[in-house]
């Protein structure tokens, strides 16, 4: 059986193959930096999701984890809440997002916010039986619509929908129309209006990635584009930029020339795996890539009694600013600061803690995580500016 291997940054890299859209990803992440920091903005990284290490190149099995990308979304909506910041959100691909999160599958699904008004003013299936085919006694469903193509040119309505003052939706041409329940129409027309003004502005960017090497890669890439990008003066981002980096990333991987080409067969008995060490590749980003940014990582852990030794271990071999941690089953609701200078813990009830709705009547830690961090990132601008040192 071969040796488990420790792979520096670089070897990684040499070794593993980069994703194929890298270069036009890292173009526009240039773009968006430029812009950005040319309107006086701050540019935020924040990581978001968990990476796949996939078993077989042609990719049938992959080891996961439990991320749903909660933390990261949240967060970089905060960001932007804060009107100071752009973001590049690189969030593992499905995973939730700033703004449509608050309407996932799983938590608030939008199809049960939405009723059909046909023309005559009547909410489709309330009161009437469906219709059947009159053959086996399933119902007839309307045809499935391609998402790629609406109707070029919407027929008009002559009902407009209760006080929602954006576009009016297409309407079928039975003259049916949706209409948002009451409840629920203020939320989201406020989160609408939030949503459309940031792609006006155009201060997200978001990219996806699904492996723990397609992670790396960007990481990487985004973090040298953030360090090397100068405004219209010359500045460099430099300490402006922030690198939140809230992913839950593998610490274990099978490099590309040990993995099996084919789908993995059975029959041999008992399937036996042997993963290398992902490199830590974070000194590397703080001495090379990112060019004295504020650089804040997360740590996990599920037993509380190794969760502060374990982030500062990490603040003093990479020699970054600050480790979030959080323990698995209190994440929604305390985390902890930790520095050079000392930790601090932030909580919030537990009752008000994960996900909420779009109403945003509910407190959620990241808000108050983020104002922190905002706080903490000034006076490192600052400090930087006197060349004070940061603790
Ligand atoms: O995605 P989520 O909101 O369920 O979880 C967030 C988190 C626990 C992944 C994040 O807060 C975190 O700790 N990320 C770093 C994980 C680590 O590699 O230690």
């Amino acid at each position: 059986m071969a040796e488990a291997q420790q792979f520096s940054a670089e070897e990684f890299f040499a070794q593993q193959p980069p994703p194929p859209q890298l270069e036009q990803h890292l173009e526009a992440v240039q773009r968006f930096v430029e812009h950005n920091v040319n309107q006086g903005r701050r540019v935020v990284l924040v990581t978001s999701g968990g990476t796949t290490v996939p078993l077989e190149h042609n990719v049938v099995r992959f080891l996961d984890n439990f991320s749903a990308g909660t933390r990261g979304a949240s967060s970089a909506e905060h960001f932007l809440r804060s009107g100071r910041y752009a973001v590049i959100f690189l969030h593992r691909q499905h995973s939730l997002q700033p703004f449509s999160r608050h309407y996932s599958h799983s938590t608030n699904p939008f199809l049960d916010l939405l009723d059909v008004v046909s023309a005559d003013g009547s909410l489709a299936g309330k009161g009437k039986e469906p219709e059947r085919d009159g053959g086996a006694g399933d119902y007839l469903f309307p045809p499935i619509p391609s998402m790629q193509s609406p109707p070029a040119s919407p027929p008009s309505t002559s009902r407009p929908l209760p006080s929602l003052d954006v576009p009016m939706p297409p309407t079928a041409e039975d003259g049916s129309t949706i209409q948002i329940r009451p409840p629920h129409l203020d939320p989201m027309l406020s989160l609408l209006r939030s949503y459309k003004l940031v792609k006006s502005l155009g201060v997200l960017h978001s990219i996806p990635f699904t492996t723990v090497s397609e992670y790396l890669w960007y990481l990487r890439g985004i973090s040298r584009v953030m360090g090397q990008t100068k405004d219209c003066e010359g500045q460099a981002l430099g300490r402006r930029g922030m690198y939140y980096l809230a992913a839950a990333v593998s610490d274990f991987f099978i490099p590309y020339t040990k993995m099996s080409e084919h789908k993995i067969q059975s029959g041999k008995g008992s399937l036996v795996i042997e993963m290398d060490q992902v490199p830590k590749v974070l000194k590397t980003m703080v001495d090379e890539w990112s060019n004295d940014g504020f650089i804040v990582s997360f740590k996990l852990e599920t037993d509380p009694a190794i969760l502060i030794p374990k982030a500062r271990g990490a603040l003093e071999r990479y020699g970054h600013q600050i480790v979030v941690g959080n323990l698995l089953d209190t994440r929604k609701h305390e985390v902890v600061f930790v520095q050079r200078a000392g930790e601090e813990w932030l909580r919030i009830p537990a009752d008000d803690g994960g996900a909420r709705g779009a109403g945003g009547e509910v407190k959620e830690i990241e808000e108050d995580i983020i104002a922190h961090l905002v706080g903490l990132h000034d006076r490192y601008v600052d400090e930087g500016r006197r060349e004070g040192p940061f603790k």
